[in-house]
C-alpha cells in the first residue's frame, strides 16, 4: 500500500538548507524520501485573530512567556502560542515529491539580475524553453484540476465553456483560513496560451470576462469587494498554462507580487486595447513588446539564454 503523505513527510532525511528569509519567515530544505529528492517548503503562518481577548491566555494563548529584558515602559518576551495543526496552526509547509532540478533551483537562494527580453529573443530562443518546460509532466497539476482530478472539492467557482471557461481555486500557498492573505488561482481551460506573450487585441472579450467573472465570484463567496484584490499574472511564468493570480490586497507575498514577476491584469487589458488601435496591424500583441522581468541565476532561462547573449555568446537552449 502506498505511504499517506504524512508518511512521507515524516520519511524525509535532511540533505541541506536551500533558502531562509527570517524577515518573511520562510524555510526551504531539500532531502531524500525513500531515495528520491524532496523539497519541503515551510512559512510560519500569519497570527490567529479570532479570539483576540485570548492571546494573553496561558490555557488557550500565550503559553509561556520568558521576560527577555525590562526598561522603563518597555517589556520583551519570548513565548510560545497555543496552536492545533487543523484549526491554528503554527507553519504551513509544503512538500514536492519527488521534486525535480527546476524545483530545486527554483527554491535555492541566488543572486537576481534584470533581464531585457526583446521581442527577437523571445521568438528565436524562448519559444523553444516554453514548449520544453510544457512537456515531461509538469502541467500534470494543472490538468488534473482541470479535469476534476484533485481540488476538485476546493473549487470556488467553475465555467465549463472550453474557450471563456476556467476555475477559481485557491492557491497552494493560502492557509485557507486568513482572509487577509487570501490568495486563489484562475486556471482557464483552454490550452492554446502558454504565457501573456500569445495575448493579441483578440483575447480582449476573453480577458475581459474572466475579470469580470472572478470579481463576482470572489464577492459571493468570499464578501471582499474587487478593490481590496490584487489581480494579477506573472511574467515569466513558473508554469506555462495560463493561469492569473487573485491575492488579497494586504497580503506581502514578496518578489512575486512585485515589479519585474507580476503584471496587472487590468493593465494587460488596456495595452491590448491600445495595440487594437495600431493602424494597419492585425497581428500585433505582447509578443511585439520589449518585457524587462527578473531572473535568478539558477533560472534555466538565465543559465541557457540571458548569460551567454550577456557575454555576447550564443545561447545554449
Ligand atoms: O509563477 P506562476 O504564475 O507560474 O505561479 C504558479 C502558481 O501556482 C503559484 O502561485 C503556485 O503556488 C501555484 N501552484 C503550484 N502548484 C504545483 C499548485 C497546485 O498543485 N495546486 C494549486 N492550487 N496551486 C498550485
Amino acid at each position: 500500500m502506498a505511504d499517506t503523505p504524512e508518511q512521507d513527510l515524516r520519511a524525509f532525511k535532511f540533505e541541506r538548507i536551500l533558502n531562509q528569509d527570517t524577515g518573511r519567515k520562510t524555510l526551504n530544505l531539500l532531502g531524500t524520501i525513500n531515495g528520491l529528492p524532496a523539497i519541503i517548503t515551510a512559512e510560519k503562518t500569519a497570527f490567529n485573530t479570532t479570539s483576540p481577548e485570548n492571546f494573553v491566555s496561558s490555557d488557550e494563548g500565550l503559553l509561556s512567556l520568558n521576560l527577555l529584558q525590562k526598561n522603563d515602559i518597555y517589556h520583551w518576551f519570548m513565548g510560545t502560542i497555543s496552536q492545533s495543526a487543523t484549526s491554528n496552526a503554527a507553519a504551513k509547509v509544503n512538500l514536492i515529491y519527488p521534486c525535480t532540478d527546476v524545483h530545486i533551483k527554483k527554491y535555492s537562494a541566488q543572486q537576481l539580475h534584470m533581464v531585457v527580453e526583446t521581442p527577437d529573443i523571445y521568438e528565436k530562443y524562448v519559444t523553444k524553453y516554453i514548449k520544453q518546460k510544457t512537456e515531461g509532466g509538469r502541467l500534470n497539476w494543472v490538468y488534473n484540476i482541470l479535469d476534476h482530478k484533485e481540488e476538485s472539492e476546493k473549487i470556488v467557482y467553475e465555467d465549463e465553456d472550453k474557450e471563456m471557461g476556467f476555475i477559481l481555486l485557491p492557491d497552494l500557498k493560502w492557509d485557507l483560513v486568513t482572509m487577509t492573505s487570501l490568495y486563489l488561482s484562475v486556471i482557464v481551460h483552454r490550452t492554446d496560451i502558454r504565457s501573456i506573450r500569445d495575448f493579441t487585441p483578440s483575447h480582449i472579450p476573453f480577458l475581459a470576462a474572466l475579470r469580470s467573472k472572478v470579481l463576482t465570484a470572489v464577492s459571493e463567496k468570499y464578501s471582499l469587494p474587487g478593490d481590496l484584490l490584487k489581480i494579477y499574472v506573472h511574467y515569466q511564468p513558473s508554469y506555462y498554462h495560463f493561469h492569473v493570480h487573485v491575492v488579497h490586497i494586504s497580503h506581502d507575498m514578496g518578489a512575486s507580487a512585485t515589479v519585474g514577476k507580476a503584471i496587472l491584469l487590468d493593465e494587460i487589458i488596456e495595452v491590448l486595447k491600445l495595440m487594437g488601435k495600431v493602424p494597419g496591424s492585425q497581428v500585433v500583441g505582447y509578443k511585439d513588446l520589449e518585457m524587462t522581468y527578473v531572473l535568478g541565476e539558477e533560472h534555466d532561462l538565465w543559465k541557457k539564454i540571458f548569460e551567454p547573449l550577456g557575454k555576447g555568446e550564443e545561447p545554449t537552449i
